[in-house]
């Protein structure tokens, strides 16, 4: 027995130091946009061996796992004391998540799980199920974690056991560890997914992105990525959401979409990523892309490349949900590095790395989607006829 425990865990631990510490390789080429990494930068074999196993020989000679985790993804980042960190959504075998930080030094290796998952005060109505946490480092002082609450319907017949209410969770921290929890955010709407606070006062009030939706999967007459203010989080109310990005038939937020992490400010406008949604024959599609809003109206969108920025490839079309990305955090560092942590399949998180200036001429300079096949060929003849002549190379400029 003692020979079986021992060998497990010499080899768990060994497959472990060894996923951790694999270097990350960067995708060759690429579109110039972004680039991607070989590997995934986060997944269930991350998580401590301490969380899932009693690594006890007497109660547990033949080391199994006690609680199986299942998938870790869809995580909210931030750099904070000049370390990299993402907030994970951590989904065990039982299908319930949780939160838990992640580290790295450099952003794109060695993530690492600090020793606890976070442990989230409750309301006087507990979760369910909490997930997708948005992290904003508010101008107030305070880091805002926003996330989905999920509880079961309470007007739902015993015979659904599926119909849930989501709503808009708030908790606040100056640490990641201590964590304030505050009420749950109210609007009009019956549902609320994927809630983003502003990082800056609008107004002298807070400013959230929301994303009204009537039933609990289908966004139906609602949907689209909402604006509102309130003047307190501590009490937060949104009474009036303007959709400033609204679903759009045969675009890839056909169906629905949803803000993804708080945006970034740049000297062109704020910079939005979030995800659309489209049905198809294999079930929805989740991809990611971008807009950009003026600096002073942030209701106005100035710019918004047609289709998307990235979409599902290989491995990642593959998982628990499959022919899915989804993005609820992003870092832009002091050197105009951007950090974009995107999950596949609701499976795994990964990295691409672009810069502040390739995000900001690629909102800009993308053509819009006119909305009929004819206007893509006509965008394709455009950029042809501009290359005319050109495609030579370029004598190096000092
Ligand atoms: O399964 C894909 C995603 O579905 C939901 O996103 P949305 O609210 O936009 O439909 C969320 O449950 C999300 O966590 C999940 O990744």
């Amino acid at each position: 027995m003692t020979q079986e425990f021992n060998q497990r865990l010499i080899q768990l631990q060994a497959e472990q130091a060894q996923l951790i510490n694999r270097e990350n390789e960067v995708e060759e080429t690429g579109n110039g946009i972004f680039s991607r990494f070989k590997y995934p930068v986060l997944t269930a074999a991350h998580t401590p061996l301490e969380w899932r196993y009693d690594l006890d020989a007497k109660t547990n000679p033949h080391l199994m796992e006690r609680f199986g985790i299942n998938a870790v993804f869809n995580a909210g980042a931030i750099k904070f004391n000049g370390k990299y960190l993402m907030v994970a959504r951590v989904e065990g075998a039982d299908r319930k998540s949780f939160f838990a930080v992640a580290e790295s030094a450099d952003g794109i290796n060695g993530f690492r799980f600090w020793d606890y998952p976070i442990e989230l005060p409750q309301t006087d109505e507990p979760d369910t199920n909490v997930y997708d946490m948005r992290l904003t480092q508010h101008e107030d002082g305070w880091i805002y974690g926003l996330f989905c609450t999920e509880r079961r319907d309470p007007e739902a017949p015993s015979h659904d056991q599926s119909m849930a209410i989501a709503a808009c969770g708030i908790a606040r921290t100056k640490d990641l560890v201590q964590w304030e929890r505050l009420p749950d955010l109210k609007t009009n709407s019956p549902q609320q997914r994927n809630v983003v606070l502003h990082p800056e006062f609008v107004d002298g009030k807070y400013a959230l992105y929301t994303r009204p939706q009537d039933g609990f999967i289908s966004a139906g007459t609602g949907g689209g990525i909402g604006f509102g203010l309130c003047d307190t989080m501590e009490n937060a109310v949104v009474d009036q959401e303007t959709i400033i990005h609204n679903k759009n038939y045969h675009t890839v937020y056909e169906a629905k979409n949803g803000q993804g992490p708080a945006p970034i400010k740049t000297g062109k406008g704020w910079l939005h990523l979030a995800h659309g949604v489209r049905n198809t024959a294999a079930g929805l599609r989740y991809v990611l892309y971008m807009f950009m809003t003026d600096t002073n109206d942030l209701t106005k969108v100035l710019y918004q490349p047609a289709g998307y920025f990235l979409a599902p490839v290989g491995e990642e079309r593959i998982g628990d949900v499959s022919n899915v990305v989804f993005c609820n955090g992003w870092i832009a560092d002091e050197d105009g590095t951007v950090y974009v942590y995107y999950a596949s399949s609701d499976t795994r998180m990964h990295v691409a790395t672009t810069t502040i200036d390739k995000l900001i001429d690629y909102a800009m300079n993308t053509p819009e989607d006119g909305l009929r096949s004819a206007s893509s060929v006509q965008v394709v003849y455009n950029i042809i006829d501009k290359n005319k002549g050109l495609g030579q190379l370029q004598e190096a400029s000092a």
